[in-house]
């Protein structure tokens, strides 16, 4: 018998904003044709339907091409919420997500790579970071998520990118004055859900 055909993600098992697509697709339970591909060598058929090359890409049943992770997050939510993720307050996920999406993803990818940005050293953009970490402790301090004390959208859509931070100098990290926030990154990243996500994937061969 034919399987139904499922929606395909197009992702890559290593990129933030392709995790944040997979932590709303997992905790809806979602069952999507995974397609793990290589950033090199982008599947002919991924670029067809979205040809600004990023991942993630959903493409529905309907074919309709969903091709901004946040988006890919909402459309998940939005058939069922199971563990209450919007049900945060709205402006400010929204100015938690864009500060992470702008400032802070600029400021790291200058902190992973400051070969590719010689004008600073790496120790100003990690500098540049630390507002954002500065505001996440700050915010840490009043409830154990982000905006309550149960995850929400935010912390699902911002984590990855401070994984990413942490990563860059763990020793420098965990000496670093955050205490909250290395707790929920901690919690985070060593939960079920993201460890579902992480999972190997072979790489997609169209
Ligand atoms: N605004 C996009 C950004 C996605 C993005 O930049 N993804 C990176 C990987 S982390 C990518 O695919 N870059 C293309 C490349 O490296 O060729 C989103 O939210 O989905």
């Amino acid at each position: 018998m034919k399987a139904c055909m499922q929606p395909i993600l197009y992702s890559y098992r290593r990129c933030p904003y392709a995790m944040r697509a997979r932590l709303a697709i997992n905790v809806v339970n979602i069952a999507v044709e995974m397609r793990e591909i290589s950033l090199r060598d982008k599947p002919a058929h991924m670029l067809e339907v979205s040809p600004k090359g990023t991942v993630p890409v959903l493409i529905l049943q309907t074919g309709v091409v969903i091709e901004q992770s946040l988006d890919i997050m909402f459309w998940a939510l939005q058939q069922c919420d199971p563990e209450n993720w919007l049900n945060a307050d709205f402006g400010k996920t929204q100015a938690l997500i864009t500060q992470n999406d702008t400032q802070f993803k600029q400021a790291l990818d200058r902190y992973k790579y400051p070969e590719r940005y010689p004008q600073f050293t790496q120790t100003h953009y990690r500098e540049q970071g630390e507002v954002y970490l500065q505001r996440l402790e700050i915010l840490l301090n009043a409830h154990i998520y982000l905006l309550k004390d149960t995850a929400s959208l935010a912390d699902m859509a911002i984590f990855p990118f401070i994984r990413q931070f942490a990563a860059v100098d763990l020793a420098w990290f965990e000496t670093a004055n955050y205490p909250k926030l290395k707790i929920w990154l901690n919690h985070l990243v060593n939960s079920t859900l993201f460890e579902r996500v992480m999972k190997k994937q072979p790489t997609y061969i169209a």
